[in-house]
């Protein structure tokens, strides 16, 4: 078959996907295991429908902010009343509790990275030209938006103003049982045990989950901060669990650059946006980078200390802007390109824990090493914008075979390519369209 042919057909299989799991004004990730809305998945699934329908891409981002919170807060979750199969769901999260929840939507009490400015951009960046003006107006009309959510983020997040902000939740990192969060929560002291029953071993089998334990943190975690009413502030003045986590600031720094952008777009004053982007990009750098190893690392910010294991967040400065040079190459040529590390011979990069992170690489389970379409795609960006165009095209061609020959999974095996998960997952799907589209244009 053709190149060319394939290519199309990836496309269409993929907005099939789309097309399945719609609700109408917003997408969900997946048709069982995932039946609400998802912040960073409608994220990475606007970037994909952009592609090629931009009101249904606004419709998306429209439906996201209904469920904003009056003190910026985007949720995690945004329940669909007629979802059902997931846990936890809107009886247990209990967001009414706080006076700053939106009345007329159910959510989550918690966030997740802010991909949110890189979304909307991408609206305005693929619109054609006949709708360009429309799409501005829309851009002014949520800009306020986007603003204050960074806003909540450089307030209610940030208590030692470092330029960092902190995650309290492993749900919020969006790579929930990976090995920092793992790490930290293993110093949680969990002081009962949370009664629940789980219901995404329904839909897939318990092995390419996260443990009952990770579970049991996961819900103790959420129940303490429901017991404050989900004030952030008081919260974080005791919480057990806090992250400076690299990928979620690093996603900030390229949103706030992308907020800038918008700015301009509209006609705003973009230098709060670039003064926000600065200030993180230099924090990284400052707190998160160890020279010792060659990597930065997420920041425990109750122990002290930086959480040194493996994994694929520190390439994520990439994708930030935020690694000089000097970094930039030895992240690339020590760590990356490493068989031993994150480029498996004859497999597929990358693994999202390096492969001889011992003590928690598992090629079959979640975020403990199978490969994630998002963390490619950014991935992909990271490498074009910081000097190695060339691995990044490597990368793009990889990451399309893996979905070519193994379908539009939620994770993948890094040496065989087997999916796991859910398959029909929005992102694999959404992200699929962008790279193939992306290479179109080039
Ligand atoms: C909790 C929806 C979400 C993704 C996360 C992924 C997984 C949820 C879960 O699914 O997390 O948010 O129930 O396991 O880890 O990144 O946004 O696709």
């Amino acid at each position: 078959m053709a190149v060319e042919e394939q290519l199309n057909r990836l496309v269409a299989d993929a907005r099939a996907v789309l097309q399945a799991n719609d609700l109408g004004g917003s997408t969900k990730p997946a048709p069982d295991l995932y039946p609400h809305q998802w912040f960073w998945d409608s994220c990475f699934i606007t970037i994909g429908i952009s592609r090629y329908d931009t009101f249904r891409a606004c419709r998306e981002i429209r439906s996201l902010l209904r469920g904003q919170w009056h003190n910026g807060l985007i949720p995690q979750i945004i329940f669909n009343a007629r979802g059902t199969g997931y846990f936890p769901g809107p009886d247990v999260w209990q967001t009414e509790r706080s006076p700053n929840a939106p009345k007329d939507v159910a959510t989550s009490g918690i966030t997740q990275p802010p991909v949110l400015a890189t979304a909307v951009l991408s609206i305005w960046n693929n619109a054609g030209q006949a709708d360009r003006d429309e799409v501005t107006a829309f851009l002014r009309e949520i800009y306020p938006r986007i603003r204050l959510y960074h806003e909540f983020l450089y307030t209610e997040r940030d208590p030692d103003e470092t330029g960092l902000a902190v995650v309290v939740h492993p749900w919020e990192s969006g790579l929930d049982n990976s090995p920092p969060y793992l790490d930290a929560g293993e110093r949680v002291h969990l002081t009962y045990k949370p009664k629940y029953t789980r219901l995404d071993t329904l839909h897939v089998e318990a092995k390419y989950r996260p443990t009952n334990k990770n579970y049991d943190l996961f819900v103790w975690l959420l129940e303490q901060m429901r017991a404050v009413d989900w004030d952030q502030r008081e919260y974080l003045k005791h919480a057990t669990l806090q992250v400076e986590d690299v990928i979620f600031n690093s996603i900030l720094c390229r949103a706030n650059g992308d907020l800038a952008r918008i700015a301009e777009i509209v006609g705003a004053d973009p230098s709060q946006a670039r003064a926000w982007r600065e200030k993180t990009a230099k924090a990284i750098n400052d707190r998160l980078w160890s020279e010792e190893d060659g990597m930065y690392f997420s920041y425990d910010r109750v122990a002290g200390k930086l959480l040194r294991d493996e994994t694929i967040a520190g390439f994520l400065t990439l994708y930030g802007g935020v690694a000089p040079e000097s970094r930039a190459q030895r992240l690339v040529e020590v760590h990356l390109r490493n068989p031993k590390e994150f480029w498996p011979e004859g497999g597929y990069p990358v693994p999202t824990t390096a492969l001889d992170e011992s003590r928690w690489f598992n090629p079959e389970n979640y975020w403990l090493g199978p490969v994630w379409i998002n963390m490619n795609w950014m991935l992909i960006h990271g490498l074009v914008d910081s000097g190695h165009p060339e691995l990044g095209a490597w990368l793009t061609t990889k990451t399309l075979e893996l979905i070519e020959r193994h379908g539009f999974h939620e994770y993948f095996n890094p040496y065989s390519g087997e999916g796991y998960g859910t398959d029909s997952f929005g992102w694999s799907a959404a992200l699929t369209i962008d790279l193939i589209s992306a290479m179109e244009h080039r």
